[in-house]
């Protein structure tokens, strides 16, 4: 019983690093060009007789790029090699470290001349679409663009704020005499985890926020990261800066796209929301909201980190112990019996889809083990990209949640295969957060049971309704709660670069947020000389880990994975033996190709394109998230009625604008 945590997909796996998508710029049709350039960048296309003489110049700059990104591949499959060899002294971590910065500055240097090379391309007048393409993607640039000095700049703040979450530096207690100051993530985000005591939530969360924030480090910080993502947003042209932010998005006020998600899936948040500030009342009683209904900050923060304890306090809808969801731990064991045979039946997923075959020149040579202490905490398998060979770094655990990340990951690497067929420049997803919307289908359907019941860990390919609800209560809780909270991170960020929330309201417009689209609310009252935001936040502020990437990947996610369980026929509105919740498209190769067919493009269309393929459809949507989730909805909403609990909140003015 104490295993059955490990049936929570995870959903977000920010084990995806796919290399970052370059977008597709030609929406900025008021950007002045990088540098100085010929006058001729913006003229309307034609025929012209200088096109052959342009495109071959250009290509020329492409061909001399590839050769230099050839090097860096060279290097990283040299690091690959040396960090995974057998028997000889592999890398320590410090050389380890040193030759991923090598890399990191090569890649830097040849991104920046590149894109100030490219600037100075007439793009318009380049015939060959795909070529013009390149450019526009390569042409513009994120924190790369900047300049030496500043790009440095930008990494030191990001180490900052990084240590922020994961250095060693918060005292809860006052005293640190014992056990050494601890990290936000994951030492405290553990401890409080089994705290059931209010007072010692409040004091995790008030002391974190006063250690980083002593003489107003954080919020300088972030003021002077915010500087220069402005400045790079100059180069591109762009006078909204946040369009730089958002630049693989390609879309004019991207954000309203994603607030429109937000209120598609509200009334499902509203719902679940009241249903856990009712269990959350008796659980920690002090945390009450004094009736205006929102949820206490470090309770909420409770919440999402008690879903993937074993021994959660707030209880599931049918908590009576036949109603529990069956223990997969030693099932799994039993037929798995080791990581590679669990890599070894993630690679047959895709296979059994139609999509590439792993050789044995890749498992004998490209996969390989993490060494016990390499994987950390997270231990997430790692996937490597050197053109023409893409490579495994594996976890060595074996458990549930390890063998639906491993989906995620196999996917990963079956699209890096897959782009390698497109230039450089085009090799990429459309956008970040694609490639792991469509990893997350893949472990959406390795979870469900349809899917253990396939894997022989599993008897039954369905579980009991009750057991079916409360499967689907935590991972709604898991999705549904985190998903506004990526929003709300997102657009503070933004709306801080535009110059929407000034330096002066920052606190207090944070939590106006938390108010309209979370029903949070601060554990007390706050004013604008506190800088609360949480650790999600600071980890979002690196374009690699953002909160729009994982916003993007678990509603694109849904959006997937409904088409390809449709495609499958896996999923069949209205038919209970199909609900979309235990759909394991397994063997379709309908499924499969839309699949490959989004993989194959890279980045050579706009995302827009490429998700039409699955979709059909060329908008974010909350659909596949509403119909996953809607035997939950309903139960929900009677359950409310049943217990007189009224959906919603009211605003409280709980910071104090000075
Ligand atoms: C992106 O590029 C494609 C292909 O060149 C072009 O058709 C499309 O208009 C561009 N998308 C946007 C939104 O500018
Ligand atoms: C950019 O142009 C300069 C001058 O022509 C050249 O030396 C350099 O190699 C180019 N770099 C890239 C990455 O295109
Ligand atoms: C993969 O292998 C299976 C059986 O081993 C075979 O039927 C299938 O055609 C292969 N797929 C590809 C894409 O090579
Ligand atoms: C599988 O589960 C369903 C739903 O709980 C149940 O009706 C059915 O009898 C079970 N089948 C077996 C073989 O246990
Ligand atoms: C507009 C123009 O001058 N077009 C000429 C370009 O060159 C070709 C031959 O290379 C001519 O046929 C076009 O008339």
């Amino acid at each position: 019983m104490r295993i059955f945590w490990l049936w929570l997909p995870l959903l977000v796996l920010v084990l995806l690093t796919m290399v970052a998508g370059e977008g597709n710029s030609t929406q900025s049709t008021s950007a002045p060009p990088r540098s100085t350039t010929t006058p001729t960048t913006r003229a309307p296309t034609r025929a012209s007789n200088h096109t052959a003489g342009y495109e071959q110049a250009t290509q020329q700059i492409l061909k001399k790029a590839t050769d230099r990104m050839h090097l860096i591949w060279h290097m990283k499959r040299r690091i690959f090699l040396q960090l995974t060899a057998k028997g000889k002294s592999p890398l320590t971590g410090g050389q380890a470290l040193s030759g991923k910065m090598e890399v990191e500055a090569d890649t830097y240097r040849l991104m920046y001349d590149l894109a100030a090379n490219l600037s100075r391309v007439p793009v318009a007048l380049l015939g060959d679409p795909l070529l013009r393409r390149r450019v526009q993607r390569l042409a513009k640039l994120q924190l790369q663009g900047l300049k030496p000095k500043d790009y440095e700049q930008a990494k030191d703040l990001l180490r900052t704020t990084h240590n922020f979450v994961s250095g060693q530096i918060v005292c809860p207690q006052e005293d640190c005499s014992v056990r050494g100051p601890l990290a936000m993530y994951p030492q405290i985000v553990n401890k409080n985890m089994r705290s059931k005591l209010y007072e010692e939530l409040l004091v995790s969360w008030f002391s974190w926020r006063k250690t980083i924030n002593e003489k107003e480090l954080a919020k300088s910080t972030f003021i002077d990261y915010v500087r220069l993502l402005r400045i790079a947003a100059t180069y591109n042209g762009h006078v909204t800066p946040s369009r730089t932010w958002y630049l693989y998005y390609d879309t004019e006020n991207f954000q309203a796209e994603l607030e429109a998600v937000v209120w598609e899936i509200m009334p499902l948040y509203r719902e679940l929301h009241a249903y856990l500030r009712h269990e959350v009342q008796v659980f920690y009683p002090k945390a009450d909201t004094k009736s205006d209904g929102a949820i206490s900050a470090p309770v909420m923060d409770q919440i999402l980190s008690q879903d993937w304890y074993p021994h959660q306090f707030f209880r599931t809808p049918h908590h009576s112990r036949q109603h529990q969801l069956p223990s997969v731990h030693r099932r799994l064991e039993e037929v798995l019996v080791t990581p590679v045979k669990i890599n070894r039946k993630a690679a047959e997923f895709f296979e059994s889809l139609g999509l590439n075959n792993q050789s044995a020149t890749f498992w004998d040579r490209w996969s390989r083990r993490m060494n016990d202490d390499d994987g950390g905490l997270e231990c997430k398998s790692q996937v490597y990209y050197f053109p023409p060979d893409v490579a495994l770094r594996y976890c060595p655990k074996l458990d549930y949640k390890k063998m639906m990340q491993i989906h995620g990951t196999m996917s990963e690497l079956q699209y890096n295969i897959y782009k390698l067929s497109q230039p450089f420049g085009l090799d990429t997803e459309p956008c970040p957060g694609f490639g792991a919307a469509i990893a997350e289908t893949a472990i959406l359907a390795s979870g469900t049971p349809r899917h253990l019941e396939r894997l022989h860990i599993l008897l039954n390919k369905s579980l009991s309704e009750e057991q079916s609800l409360n499967r689907l209560f935590r991972m709604g809780v898991h999705t549904l709660i985190a998903v506004p909270q990526y929003f709300i991170n997102d657009k503070f960020l933004v709306d801080v670069m535009d110059g929407r929330i000034g330096v002066k309201d920052y606190n207090c417009a944070y939590w106006n947020l938390q108010d309209k689209f979370a029903g949070v609310q601060p554990p007390k009252q706050r004013n604008n000389k506190d800088f609360d935001l949480d650790f999600k936040f600071y980890r979002g502020l690196n374009p690699e880990t953002s909160n729009t990437k994982k916003f993007l990947a678990e509603i694109l996610g849904f959006q997937f994975y409904r088409s390809f369980c449709l495609a499958s026929g896996q999923y069949r509105p209205g038919d209970p033996e199909y609900p979309l919740h235990n759909c394991d498209f397994y063997g379709s190769k309908e499924a499969g190709k839309k699949m490959r067919d989004m993989m194959k493009l890279g980045s050579s269309r706009h995302w827009r394109d490429v998700m039409e393929i699955a979709t059909g459809e060329r908008k974010l949507s909350g659909r596949g998230i509403l119909e996953y989730f809607a035997p939950l909805f309903t139960w929900l909403k009677e359950r409310n009625k049943q217990l007189e609990i009224e959906p919603g909140w009211d605003a409280d003015e709980l910071c104090r604008r000075d």
